[in-house]
């Protein structure tokens, strides 16, 4: 506690009356808190966490007999920080992770609201999502963007269960008051002439002439996997973050910035060898494994992660990654870092930081 505080609870501490009577009228003495409200970096409430796919996925699968797709309307098992009240349906202070499952022949009603959202394919092929009039077929790794406030549905048109990561920004926009949210008419919106067309032009460096769209999300609705691997095997040797390994960020290509205005997604491979170097930002992040093994060490943690397996690195948490095996090892990551740097609160500390 600095001098200028413990003097100021000195003289203002002689009278019970007086703090009483402070405490009746709903108010405070800033000097006995101030270190606690204002500690010298972000202190989250969020505690690293993590879910186990081999251990969450019967209870995924199980969902589906549980609970019919009227009756959920969206079928989805919640990841709840314990470190956090679970009325805020989070999994750090401002992001929320979510496993869906849907059956084939079941549609999950079109419907929008204001907190934005991605979805990351964990297992099976052919389902669907349309948003905004477009449609896209979804396949394993794919990286799909449903921005705020646009129409979406998803429908399974496939032989087998279709299972998704739903990476949405619900605790922020609930902190800020920012919660709307409307049901569509019908079951479905209705749906363009061509499949994937955004990803055929935008997602080639192409741009329709004349568009003026709104540059806060990414045009993108899918971003394939087949293709995003690609362009992290294609990544030259000099590009290795001493922290990251090979790591490319999913992008708005008209802006080379995030693909929604809250949160980024990120791909990235550590290689076989020794643990990277820690880092740490004031973003927090939730992690996906998405191919070979590797460890997460977090705050001094260990996390050993397999494909599908979810970790939480909190804001502000020292992290680094290994590959555990012989096979590289592959990450999919979402963040709060837009919304950080959009308030001027970004800051990171690593190897290359000041
Ligand atoms: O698929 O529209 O996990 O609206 C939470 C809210 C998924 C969705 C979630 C949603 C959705």
């Amino acid at each position: 506690m600095s001098s200028a505080s413990q003097g100021a609870t000195a003289s203002a501490g002689s009278s019970k009356d007086y703090f009483d009577e402070i405490e009746a009228r709903h108010m405070r003495p800033l000097w006995q808190v101030i270190d606690d409200l204002m500690p010298l970096h972000p202190k989250p409430m969020e505690t690293a966490y993590q879910w186990k796919w081999k251990e969450i996925r019967p209870l995924v699968y199980k969902a589906a007999e549980m609970v019919s797709i009227e009756n959920a309307v969206r079928r989805v098992l919640m990841l709840l920080n314990p470190s956090l009240p679970k009325e805020r349906a989070a999994s750090t202070q401002t992001l929320y992770a979510g496993i869906q499952i849907l059956l084939p022949g079941e549609v999950a009603p079109a419907h929008r609201h204001t907190p934005n959202a991605l979805r990351f394919v964990m297992e099976g092929k052919g389902a669907f999502t349309t948003v905004s009039g477009e449609k896209t077929i979804l396949g394993p790794g794919d990286v799909v963007t449903t921005p705020t406030w646009t129409w979406h549905d998803h429908g399974n048109e496939s032989e087998g269960p279709v299972v998704w990561l739903d990476a949405l920004d619900i605790p922020l926009v609930n902190a800020l008051s920012g919660m709307f949210y409307e049901d569509y008419p019908q079951k479905h919106q209705p749906v363009s002439d061509i499949t994937n067309s955004s990803q055929r032009t935008y997602g080639r460096g192409l741009r329709p002439v004349g568009d003026h769209r709104s540059l806060t999300y990414s045009p993108i609705l899918n971003y394939p996997y087949s293709a995003s691997e690609d362009a992290l095997n294609g990544l030259p040797a000099s590009s290795h973050h001493p922290c990251d390994g090979r790591i490319l960020e999913y992008v708005n290509p008209l802006t080379g910035g995030p693909i929604l205005p809250t949160m980024d997604a990120y791909l990235q491979r550590i290689d076989p060898g020794p643990e990277l170097l820690p880092h740490r930002h004031s973003s927090s992040a939730i992690y996906m494994g998405v191919k070979g093994k590797g460890t997460l060490t977090v705050d001094g943690q260990l996390f050993s992660w397999e494909p599908y397996d979810v970790i939480v690195v909190p804001a502000w948490a020292k992290h680094s990654h290994r590959a555990i095996g012989n096979e590289p090892a592959v990450l999919f990551s979402y963040s709060n870092a837009p919304t950080m740097k959009a308030l001027a609160l970004y800051r990171e500390e690593g190897p290359g930081t000041a």
